[in-house]
């Protein structure tokens, strides 16, 4: 039975991937951070109390800022595969905490890369390591973008990102160890946290389709996404990892489309006419913006026989009818006499 680590195992690609691999019979190791409330609702439908026989799910306290607990952790393990996926990983966000941003995407990198270094090198044993890396590390770049693209930040967390991606090759050209940076273009689900702007839309549009909300926020309309489904894309991440030989990969689906039209498809999937109800707020403008990205996958299919399966009017559509359901759930709670909060549209 294999095993593997997972930083980030409470976040959307996380708790897909530990689905994943549970699935393939790994038994599956987390590193989740404390929090004064329960942390770990993506992971409800596979967490089996330790107490009870079979579980197979293994949850660790640790944070990437902390290094000597997160080595621990992999002491204790011994995991045949680490995926580093925990981040900051809200671009608007690392402009308001960008040293903090920095200190958990690259450096905490580089502290896990340390360890794993240090335990390889004190056991002998192979430890293959994959590196959540980033579209926004292109920024500005002309797209189409592909892993012979130079980098062109445009955001604290993407020059974090920048410098995790080389540490990350420099570790395995130093060291000969066994890691692949993933460059993954947004990938979004029904999981997806409600402050990126997928997630904030489907779960606004249904609300007020609900009558529970009347106005949502937004900031750029313009900016182009290469949008794929997170399900598909945390396939990628385990395919690298057993590949006879460690490269980098860029993951995506080779299609953009705008925030305006993911308006458009959503806003039809659920019958409310948007520009109704949006408002533009500058809050939500970034200092730098990435204004287009658009993947060019074409080493992971080679290599890997990797390729996007979900299209994106059925993403849209699955998080839609996903966000319907909720809001109805709250209508109804609501009806019931329950205080419903609705905080979506003021969050970032
Ligand atoms: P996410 O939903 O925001 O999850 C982030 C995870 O990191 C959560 O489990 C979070 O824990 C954890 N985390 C945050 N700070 C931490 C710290 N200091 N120490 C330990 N854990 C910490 O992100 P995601 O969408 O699943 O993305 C996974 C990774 O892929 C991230 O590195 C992201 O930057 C990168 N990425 C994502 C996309 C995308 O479109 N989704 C595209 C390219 C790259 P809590 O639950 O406690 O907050
Ligand atoms: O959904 P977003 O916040 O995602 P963004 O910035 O592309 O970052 C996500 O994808 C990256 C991969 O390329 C990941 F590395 C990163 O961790 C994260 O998962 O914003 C998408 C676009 C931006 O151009 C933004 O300006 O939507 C625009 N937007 C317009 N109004 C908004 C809003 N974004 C947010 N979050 N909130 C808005 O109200």
């Amino acid at each position: 039975m294999k095993k593997a680590l997972i930083t980030g195992i409470t976040g959307q690609d996380g708790s897909f991937l530990a689905e994943f691999l549970l699935a393939k019979d790994y038994e599956v190791h987390g590193l989740i951070r404390r929090a004064s409330t329960f942390n770990t609702d993506r992971l409800d439908s596979i967490y089996i109390d330790p107490h009870e026989r079979g579980s197979s799910l293994h949850l660790h306290y640790g944070d990437l800022t902390d290094g000597t607990g997160t080595r621990r952790v992999i002491e204790k393990v011994q995991p045949d595969e680490i995926y580093n996926l925990a981040a900051q990983s809200h671009v608007r966000v690392s402009f308001d905490q960008a040293e903090y941003t920095a200190d958990v995407v690259a450096t905490g990198t580089l502290r896990l890369l340390e360890a794993v270094r240090d335990y390889v090198w004190n056991t002998g044993r192979e430890v293959r390591f994959y590196q959540a890396g980033s579209s926004e590390m292109f920024g500005a770049a002309t797209p189409p973008q592909n892993e012979t693209t130079p980098f062109y930040p445009r955001s604290p967390y993407a020059v974090s990102k920048v410098a995790a991606h080389w540490y990350a090759v420099n570790y395995r050209e130093a060291y000969g160890l066994f890691i692949c940076n993933g460059i993954l273009f947004n990938h979004e689900s029904p999981r997806r946290g409600e402050t990126f702007v997928t997630r904030k839309i489907t779960r606004a549009l249904a609300r007020i389709k609900c009558g529970r909300q009347e106005k949502l926020y937004l900031g750029n309309l313009e900016a182009r996404r290469d949008w794929g489904y997170a399900g598909d894309f945390i396939e990628a991440m385990w395919l690298m990892l057993q590949h006879g030989e460690a490269g980098d990969y860029v993951v995506a689906t080779g299609e953009s489309h705008s925030v305006r039209e993911f308006l458009d498809v959503a806003g039809d999937c659920c019958g409310v006419a948007w520009n109704k109800h949006v408002e533009i707020d500058s809050r939500y403008f970034r200092p730098t913006e990435v204004d287009f990205l658009l993947g060019d996958a074409s080493k992971a299919r080679r290599q890997l026989g990797w390729r996007p399966r979900m299209s994106f009017p059925e993403l849209v559509r699955m998080m839609m009818e996903h966000d319907l359901e909720l809001a109805r759930q709250e209508q109804t709670l609501a009806a019931a006499g329950h205080r419903v909060i609705t905080r979506g549209a003021s969050h970032a």
